[in-house]
């Protein structure tokens, strides 16, 4: 048994997130963590709300509440939607706990023990207009690196290059739009990233086994220009983590806050701080997986991420934890993803394009969102949702391969047999041919699960529902029982326990699907089958089933047009 920690990139507070964020990180994580559990690892998957920055103070500003009501309020709020797309988090923590900031000056404080911190008196853009400055989001304007026009202060969201306010050509304020603007001064606290440049570049070396697109990114921002360039972690700001040094206060800098991407990766571990007082555990039951040195180094630990928060955590966030010298974990292996296009374009929270978390939910529920987002997500390229193909990929895959199967299979036994798994006949060449096809195809399936590719996992698992319902038709147990009853008990009984074995192998995948099948199979057995054989003669005869409701419903061509017409607009 491994120990196998998962973070997912932690959301924004300000707002609901759209199905684009979702496939990009929390829900490829969940698959993982899932799949991970269901082998009989010890998995801790964390997941938190980004509740600093700009962001946050932006979004609260909008609605007229003080921002920390906002944070509470939306903290919630994402933590329901998660909960009804069955997110299985052990935490789902706030990174403004008290936890967070006690880390996040904890590390400040041994950074700059280190000599990794640099006190810098900086030009800073100050808005007249606005009567502050406007560190971050609170400045829009051209990045000057691939002429985008709507890049932010701190991240120009087309190219992914990290930037400073005072980068952007043509700035503008995000709060008033105006270009009333001036440069003063102002001291901020620097991460001396370039100083552990050499540190960086040997282990981003070492990750041979890193996708493409982790490491390109990673790569990229390593060997930018000059090489990596020493970062501000401190803002101008009201909300956020108050800048001390450990427990002292740091002379100079009263009144500043940390940068929202200085603390919001540290909360991955104070969100573990924090499951422990939830639970009742000790600090060392956390520590033990962050700290190398009190038991953390059995453990795999594996993030997922969009690929705009790649370089703050191949570069950033691991030169936090290099320099502090302290033995706690750095990242394993960073699972990373392009975009999801909506409908021809991009999904867009400022823009209110797109489907949204609990747009999705009213519609229709969670395993049909997991489904579709999961087996078309965005590894290698950009993907795209359209409503045809969510359409087609629903009434295929869901309703008339997995549901249709299980419907068929008991149904026709119900009016044959009653609702127990009837006995007689003996399983003979085709269900041993079977079992030889399911024995490749499920450990092909757990071969992309382990490496993390979704999609082929996908393909691979409703391959393996076909070869179910090919068997069915080809067996066909409904002719068979007009001469050879005993034979078409056998074929019946063995669809029973494929039943069963679909309900433990797609769990990952469409959870209460599989639950239904479990439940419906009147069995709580939901081992992962490390033996194929005995798991396909799970159900003896004599055991007593149900007949589920309709599994999966079909998505008529009115549905598809509606919801297409519904969600062309911008959201109110
Ligand atoms: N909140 C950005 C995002 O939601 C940011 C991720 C933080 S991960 C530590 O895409
Ligand atoms: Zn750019």
């Amino acid at each position: 048994m491994a120990r196998i920690l998962i973070t997912s990139a932690i959301p924004y507070i300000n707002g609901i997130k759209h199905l684009g964020n979702l496939v990009g990180s929390q829900l490829p994580a969940d698959l993982y963590a899932r799949y991970m559990r269901a082998r009989g690892h010890e998995v801790m998957f964390l997941c938190a709300t980004d509740e600093h920055g700009t962001p946050a103070e932006l979004a609260a500003a909008k609605t007229g509440e003080p921002v920390a009501d906002y944070c509470a309020r939306m903290h919630m709020v994402q933590s329901e939607l998660a909960q009804g797309f069955r997110l299985s988090f052990d935490h789902f923590g706030r990174s403004s706990s008290p936890q967070n900031h006690k880390l996040t000056q904890y590390f400040a404080g041994r950074l700059a023990d280190n000599g990794f911190i640099e006190e810098v008196t900086e030009k800073q853009v100050y808005s007249n207009a606005d009567g502050r400055f406007l560190p971050d989001r609170y400045i829009e304007g051209t990045c000057p690196n691939c002429g985008y026009e709507k890049a932010r202060g701190d991240q120009c969201e087309n190219c992914t290059k990290q930037l400073d306010p005072t980068d952007l050509i043509e700035p503008r304020s995000a709060i008033s739009g105006s270009t009333d603007l001036e440069v003063r001064e102002t001291k901020h606290l620097y991460l001396r990233q370039s100083a552990l440049k050499g540190e960086l570049e040997a282990w981003i070396d070492s990750k041979t086994d890193w996708p493409v697109l982790t490491t390109s990114i990673a790569k990229k921002w390593l060997h930018d220009g000059d090489g990596l360039q020493d970062r501000g972690i401190t803002r101008d700001l009201n909300w956020g983590i108050p800048v001390r040094k450990g427990e002292e206060d740091w002379p100079g800098m009263e009144g500043k806050v940390f940068y929202v991407w200085f603390d919001a990766p540290i909360e991955y571990i104070a969100a573990s701080a924090e499951w422990a007082e939830a639970n009742d555990k000790s600090d060392a039951d956390w520590r033990r997986w962050w700290r190398t040195d009190e038991g953390a180094d059995d453990v795999r630990y594996v993030q997922f991420m969009g690929k705009d928060n790649v370089p703050f955590h191949t570069l950033s966030f691991p030169a936090t934890i290099m320099g502090s010298r302290d033995p706690w974990k750095l990242v394993d292996y960073i699972k990373s993803f392009n975009y999801l296009n909506y409908d021809g374009g991009q999904f867009s929270t400022s823009q209110g394009r797109g489907v949204f978390m609990d747009q999705a939910l009213s519609i229709l529920p969670a395993d049909y969102w997991r489904w579709w987002l999961l087996s078309h997500a965005p590894e290698n390229s950009d993907s795209e949702f359209t409503w045809e193909n969510f359409q087609a990929s629903v009434n295929k895959d869901l309703a008339d391969v997995l549901g249709n199967f299980v419907s068929r299979v008991t149904k026709f036994c119900r009016s044959k047999f009653g609702e127990v798994v009837p006995e007689g006949g003996a399983y003979g060449d085709r269900e041993n041919e079977l079992i030889d096809d399911l024995y490749i195809r499920l450990r092909a399936y757990q071969e992309h699960m382990e490496a993390i590719e979704v999609r082929k996992a996908a393909a691979e698992l409703r391959a393996i529902w076909v070869a179910g319902n090919e068997y069915l038709q080809a067996a066909a147990p409904w002719s068979e029982f007009k001469t050879n009853p005993d034979a078409a008990a056998a074929i019946v009984r063995f669809s029973l326990n494929l039943i069963r074995f679909y309900g433990v192998l797609s769990s990952p995948f469409l959870p209460d699907a599989s639950a239904t099948m479990l439940k419906a199979m009147n069995s709580d057995d939901d081992t992962w089958p490390e033996d194929l054989v005995a798991a396909l003669d799970t159900l003896k005869p004599g055991h007593a089933f149900t007949v589920p409701d309709v599994m999966f419903g079909k998505i008529t061509d009115e549905e598809r047009e509606g919801w297409q017409a519904q969600f062309a607009g911008a959201r109110a």
